[in-house]
């Protein structure tokens, strides 16, 4: 049944041929089988071996009761930290790996914020060279700064206790109370194997540790494993990128005259008022490219890694914004993207040609729905080989036609660039791939251990990866992407399979190369030989007549396909044996650690590179595996930058890794065209806003699977307030761009008119992102920490500090529940963004909005001074559009707001331009600082909102200068100003001003 697990989204297709085989050793030589005339990767090549999960599995050992723990000697104690050394308190236990009977332990107070513990093998242990520190230049590593214990925010304490030897908590010491405590747990610390426990008190909230599909709090019943994998976005598993980070939220109640502070352990619900609470937040960055799992339990969270060392970086904040800031001065700030990236993007796995492509350029400017940038998915390339189009449908010479036209309107192209390179067959002069040439002879590869080429499989057969530890890795990759954009001009590198995949399990392709191009034993979504019944999701709601038929057609589809496999299986033993190791002294095995995380590709090799592969620098996989998503990116960046150094590089990736955020963005991955991963869209972009990568967004209308026009019309909505907002599809299902069904076309450039309106705010909010570190998606506890109901909240969410959205999540539905936070203290006022009026503030929190299909909730935050342009067909002409102001008054009649222009596109802009805008008492300033002029455009509008009644007044004065009068509607209560284009001298920026 292992083959089933094989085939994401039914990848069945006539070309399984080889016997099933049960065990698979690495690196073996196979039989190549010619199935139909087309050599393909032997089927056995694709499984793993069977590995039981440890938290799976009944018969595992707990390090807690063999283990002895380690106790303190040595102590010193310094102004700025202190150190220690740590002797296993007991025979050695070897559980998972062989005990490390020395350690060094390093306290620094490295800021007044920031604690580092830093636990790692010490010189007193015997040299191992199977000990893995994760060097600082491949990936940021926190040093001693101006910190120190007399002043910090933080204290770290620590004990030799009977009962487990070294312990220690870190501590808050504003309040006393303890963020973190190993006591009652012994440290376990083997070359294969670390264990760190750490007591929670109940109901206790974290977030981050991603990437996960998962809501927003984490909750107390969670396992996460990281171990980077291609997997289509399985609820609760690992998948593409992994952030050994957490920020922990705890919420206090604050009674009596004394102000007594008690830890909140309960949900509390909607109805209460927050004014009695009050929070602290914090968080842990455990810095580790190992494969790990995280456990959390109902009173305790448990770190578990396959090596490196202990290396915990805890951040005071007190709150998020804070921890968020003190987190990125470690990993890096997110880069600064460019403004055209936030147009709108249109992709899809199947646009065959470029004609075809250029038929959705045509059919979204026939509709009338702006359209920023159109992308390509594998079917550009020449037999899946980066850098080399398809000489037929996508020949050069058209697609420089095509990219002239599409930049003429300005708009913009983006292709994928996948992670594996092709092989090219030696023994075929005519299958030369010079990528690969030049890559291997200047050794850019990761190698089999024997210093062989590792090779894999991956879409265009076998083919390699490049080793980014080397620098002749980064300077082929720098060069071949030259090349390319000699011959395509392209705007952008999407990232694909970074994790990084490969279809086979080990180096299945070594001594195999005379088969080349062989192809993967299974389809493609839409291959001839198999047809997916995928009907929408909700068919039977909405369309009950078709819907019975077609469930009997799906049903007898599915008993053929399971019919098919069984076939191709063969006789598949009853039960497995799994591959169970223990610890050989000395000595690590890296293939089948002894420990079983649980992968959700099982074997650590399975589509995945293997562990055993190794780096130029003798760095084997095992210890680095999480990292290939970063470096490509990292890569990427550098080669963008150094062919266009004028220009910031725009890079979408798929695995991610701390740091990322700095050179790109991310997408979900493949998601499916469900209502669920809709809203999952959510938690997982504001737990990337925690990692530092705000550019994210998700397939909008859903990946794998077919959309319809009720999700889609949602979707397009919801999407149009993430950063990036990118429709993208699998191969073979229904079309899903936004002009497919008529209504998603009118609810897309509704949504789009606010996007459009909002993007030099958004833009302002990525400034703020890449100076400060502030995040641009927010979740509504960040904003309202002192509301302990909103703990959990990600069905809504605010964009920057002012746009709060409540998108509708469930099929049917014509209404959404959601909560305008704060209202109940009366210290906050909301505007409806499409009718501008305030919105009557609900006793209860829990607030019924209507939202009939077409129409997503967005609100004002009241404090808010906004500037806006308007929607054009793309950034580029949004931006010679005339700006208007909207003013919308918090409940102290008080707004203001900050506006930051440049040109959009330099990496470091040699003018840039501050706007500080704030009202009071019917009185707007304006002040102006910097000196960039390119967005001085006349100002069209002034609309101020909450004007409860009617001004006796209606002249309009600016610096004293009477320019027009205003109007007043009592409807809406607002106030809007027009005509204004010929005040200021048409520059609406170009000095301070004052209007009243
Ligand atoms: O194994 O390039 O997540 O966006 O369309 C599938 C084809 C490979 C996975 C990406 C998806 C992309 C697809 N890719």
């Amino acid at each position: 049944m292992k083959l089933l697990a094989l085939l994401p989204a039914l990848m069945a297709s006539s070309c399984f041929a080889a016997p099933p085989h049960t065990s698979t050793p690495l690196a073996q030589t196979s039989t190549i089988t010619a199935a139909g005339g087309q050599y393909t990767v032997p089927i056995h090549d694709l499984q793993g071996a069977p590995r039981l999960p440890n938290i799976h599995d009944p018969e595992a050992v707990n390090a807690q009761e063999r283990c002895p723990g380690y106790v303190a000697k040595n102590v010193k104690t310094y102004s700025t930290g202190l150190t220690a050394q740590l002797t296993l308190a007991g025979p050695a236990c070897d559980v998972y790996g062989n005990d490390v009977h020395h350690l060094d332990l390093l306290v620094e107070y490295q800021t007044k914020e920031r604690l580092h513990i830093s636990i790692q093998p010490s010189y007193l242990s015997a040299h191992n060279e199977s000990w893995f520190l994760l060097p600082g230049e491949y990936v940021a590593a926190p040093s001693q700064e101006d910190g120190e214990m007399a002043t910090a925010d933080l204290a770290f304490c620590w004990a030799n206790t009977a009962e487990s030897g070294f312990v220690f908590d870190v501590i808050r010491r504003a309040t006393g109370d303890i963020l973190f405590s190993t006591r009652g747990t012994k440290l376990v610390f083997e070359d294969q194997f670390i264990e760190l426990v750490t007591q929670q008190e109940d109901n206790y909230n974290l977030y981050g540790l991603g990437e996960v599909i998962h809501g927003l709090r984490l909750g107390t019943n969670l396992s996460r494993t990281f171990y980077a994998a291609d997997i289509a976005s399985p609820v609760d598993l690992n998948i593409y990128g992994d952030h050994p980070f957490y920020l922990q939220t705890k919420y206090f109640e604050v009674s009596g005259e004394d102000a007594v502070a008690t830890l909140v352990t309960e949900t509390v619900n909607t109805t209460n008022t927050a004014a009695n609470y009050t929070s602290f937040t914090h968080g842990l960055y455990f810095r580790n490219s190992h494969g790990m799992e995280i456990l959390m339990q109902p009173n305790n969270v448990t770190w578990r890694t396959l090596g490196g060392s202990i290396d915990l970086s805890f951040f005071s904040g007190p709150t998020q914004p804070d921890v968020t800031h003190q987190y990125l001065d470690v990993i890096g700030r997110p880069a600064m993207q460019t403004y055209w990236s936030f147009g709108f993007h249109q992709c899809r796995w199947g646009y065959d040609s470029w004609a075809g492509t250029e038929e959705v350029v045509d059919n979204y400017a026939k509709f009338g729905i702006p359209l920023e940038t159109i992308w390509n998915d594998i079917e550009y390339m020449n037999q899946y080989r980066n850098f080399e189009n398809d000489p037929v449908w996508f020949s050069y010479a058209e697609g420089r036609a095509f990219l002239e036209r599409l930049h003429e309107r300005g708009q913009h192209y983006v292709p994928i660039v996948d992670s594996a390179i092709y092989a090219g067959n030696p023994y075929n002069e005519s299958d030369a791939y010079p990528t690969f040439t030049r890559g291997n002879e200047t050794g850019s590869f990761i190698l089999n251990p024997d210093g062989s080429l590792y090779i894999g499989a991956v879409w265009p057969g076998y083919t390699v990866f490049p080793d980014w530890f080397t620098e002749s890795a980064k300077s082929w990759w720098k060069d071949e992407l030259a090349s390319y954009m000699q011959k395509l001009p392209i705007d952008g590198v999407w990232i694909d399979m970074s994790e990084v995949s490969s279809f086979c399990t080990g180096s299945c392709g070594t001594d195999m190369l005379q088969y080349n191009p062989v192809k993967y034993p299974f389809g493609i979504p839409g291959d001839p030989l198999f047809k997916v019944y995928d009907y929408p999701e909700g068919f039977n709601l909405t369309n009950a007549t078709e819907a019975g038929p077609a469930a009997a057609a799906g049903e007898a589809q599915a008993v053929a396909l399971a019919k098919l496999i069984s076939e191709l299986e063969g006789d598949v033993p009853s039960s497995v044996s799994y591959v169970r190791t223990t610890p050989t002294p000395g000595v690590r095995n890296v293939n089948y650690p002894p420990y079983v995380i649980n992968n959700v590709q099982g074997d650590l090799a399975s589509h995945a590179v293997s562990p055993n592969a190794t780096h130029h620098n003798g760095i084997q996989e095992y210890d680095v595996h999480n990292l290939f998503g970063h470096q490509i990116v990292e890569a990427t960046y550098g080669a963008l930058t150094a062919i266009r150094p004028e220009k910031r590089p725009f890079i979408i990736g798929r695995s991610t890794f701390p740091g990322s955020g700095a050179v790109a963005g991310h997408w979900g991955g493949d998601n499916m065209s469900k209502f669920s991963y809709m809203y999952y869209s959510i938690p997982q972009a504001l737990s990337m806003s925690l990692f530092g990568i705000p550019m994210f967004g998700a397939d909008t209308c859903g990946f794998g699977g077919n959309s319809d026009e009720e999700l889609c019309n949602r979707w397009m909505q919801l999407s149009a307030f993430f950063p990036f907002y990118r429709n993208h599809n699998t191969r073979s299902a229904f079309p899903q761009e936004a002009y497919v069904w008529s209504s998603v076309i009118d609810a897309t450039k509704k949504a789009m008119d606010a996007r459009f309106r909002l993007l030099p705010y958004l833009y302002t909010l990525f400034h703020k992102a890449h100076t400060q570190g502030d995040t641009v998606m927010r979740a509504l506890a960040w904003e309202f920490p002192n509301d302990p109901s909103l703990a959990g909240a990600d069905r809504q969410f605010f964009l920057g500090p002012s746009i709060l959205v409540t998108p509708v999540l469930e099929q049917g539905a014509t209404t959404v529940n959601g909560v305008f936070p704060g209202l109940v203290e009366g210290t906050d006022l909301y505007y409806d963004w499409f009718s501008k009026t305030p919105v009557a503030v609900p006793s209860e929190k829990n607030t019924t909005i209507e939202a009939p299909l077409g129409h997503i909730p967005v609100y004002i935050r009241g404090g808010a001074v906004l500037a806006t342009q308007e929607m054009a067909m793309t950034t580029r002409d949004a931006r010679t559009t005339p700006w208007s102001i909207i003013v919308a008054p918090g409940v102290d009649g008080k707004a203001e707001g900050e506006l930051y222009l440049d040109d959009g596109e330099s990496l470091n802009p040699n003018a840039t331009k501050m706007v500080t805008m704030s009202y009071a008492n019917g009185t707007l300033n304006v002040s102006v600082s910097g000196t960039y002029s390119g967005l001085d455009l006349p100002l069209a509008n002034i609309t101020i909102l909450g004007v409860q009644e009617k001004p006796s007044c209606s002249e309009v004065r600016i610096n004293a200068e009477i320019v027009g009068s205003s109007h007043y509607d009592a409807c809406s209560k607002t106030l809007s100003i027009h005509g204004l284009q010929g005040a200021l001298g048409g520059k609406a920026w170009g000095a301070n001003w004052t209007l009243s």
